[in-house]
């Protein structure tokens, strides 16, 4: 069995370190992907067993994720492998690129992940009977992999129904992703996707005006990043979806391409919950920090603490993946939790 399962796409991730991408002539490289990442956290940083559900092109590059995803000690029994058709007409692994920012001028994200064996996951693909059976304590996924297509959606829904019937935890991280809905309706289709699914998550992760457009009541006007407007917020939305636990929004707010102030909410047991303050964070690499939040915010939650540490070990978790090249934390439990008690690592002032 795992502590969790997580579904969704993992991509390669070209890293051309400190250069531009047109500049570049080498790349590091890294694997990356949401839903992937947190898996990957909760593994390394937290020392759970954690498996990934995910599609892959069986060529060379698939197998370079595999070694990746292995060697970050997530379990790839549950990645199904599609044959190469010798040019990936077919299906293709999922790739993407990433400049930094620095100073005025801001960070460059470039996607490459049409037609991916993950977009093509249908229902019935996955045996979820199967993943769920040998005992599976938390289900995670969230809005990357619905956004890939209407199956992806579908099997999203699938796998978060047999979840539920075999008593594991669901969580969904909103994650919108302008570039993957803009063949589907945009910012209005993604609502309607997460909306549609929400009776079915226990524990609703995301930036805080996406979760609040999950409300059907609720506007799509300015996020105050208040603990008052989070509270009232989140209230709103478990109004309309009485089975959702656990609200909870990383709050990032950019100062510069290398500087951001870092903090978060939660809602849990009717109660708004101010989390930790970094303040002017040092920032090497945003990318994965709202992921590192989730699996610090599952660490919590599954160790059974309450809330406010639950929260905490996520906004100290996702601090920490922003100093470190990569989407994922190098960091350890003892530096999370030195970080949570106070203890401000080089990093913040
Ligand atoms: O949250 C990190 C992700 O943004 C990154 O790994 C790439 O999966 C990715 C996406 O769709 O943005």
């Amino acid at each position: 069995g795992y502590d969790l399962v997580s579904l969704g796409e993992i991509l390669l991730r070209f890293d051309p370190g400190e250069r531009r991408i047109v500049g570049s002539r080498s790349f590091r490289v890294w694997e990356g992907g949401g839903e992937y990442n947190v898996a990957r956290g909760l593994r390394r940083c937290f020392g759970l067993r954690t498996a990934i559900a995910s599609a892959l092109v069986d060529n060379a590059i698939g197998r370079l994720i595999e070694d990746l995803v292995l060697q970050g000690g997530v379990s790839t029994d549950h990645i199904q492998w599609r044959t190469f058709d010798g040019v990936g007409r077919d299906a293709r692994n999922g790739i993407y690129f990433l400049e930094r920012g620095f100073g005025v001028r801001g960070g460059l994200g470039m996607m490459d992940r049409g037609h991916t064996a993950m977009a093509q996951l249908k229902p019935g693909d996955m045996d979820w009977s199967q993943v769920f059976s040998r005992g599976v304590r938390w289900f995670h996924t969230g809005g990357i992999t619905t956004a890939l297509s209407e199956s992806a959606t579908e099997v999203v829904q699938e796998a978060m129904l047999a979840a539920r019937a075999h008593g594991a935890i669901v969580s969904y991280d909103c994650n919108y992703r302008p570039s993957l809905w803009s063949s589907r309706g945009g910012r209005q289709g993604s609502i309607e996707v997460n909306r549609s699914l929400m009776p079915l998550v226990d524990v609703l992760l995301g930036h805080e005006g996406d979760v609040a457009r999950t409300a059907a009541a609720s506007s799509n006007g300015p996020v105050w990043h208040t603990l008052d407007s989070f509270g009232e917020m989140a209230a709103r939305v478990q109004e309309e979806y009485s089975n959702l636990k656990v609200i909870a929004s990383s709050v990032r707010r950019a100062q510069t391409a290398t500087r951001n102030d870092w903090s978060g909410f939660a809602f849990a047991n009717g109660r708004a919950v101010d989390g930790l303050h970094c303040p002017m964070l040092e920032v090497l690499d945003r990318v994965g920090s709202g992921d590192a939040f989730a699996a610090g915010l599952i660490y919590g939650l599954l160790a059974g603490r309450e809330i406010d540490y639950a929260l905490n070990c996520g906004i100290a978790h996702g601090a920490l993946v922003m100093t470190t090249p990569g989407d994922s934390s190098m960091a350890s439990l003892a530096e999370v939790e030195h970080l949570m008690s106070g203890g401000h690592a080089a990093t913040s002032r």
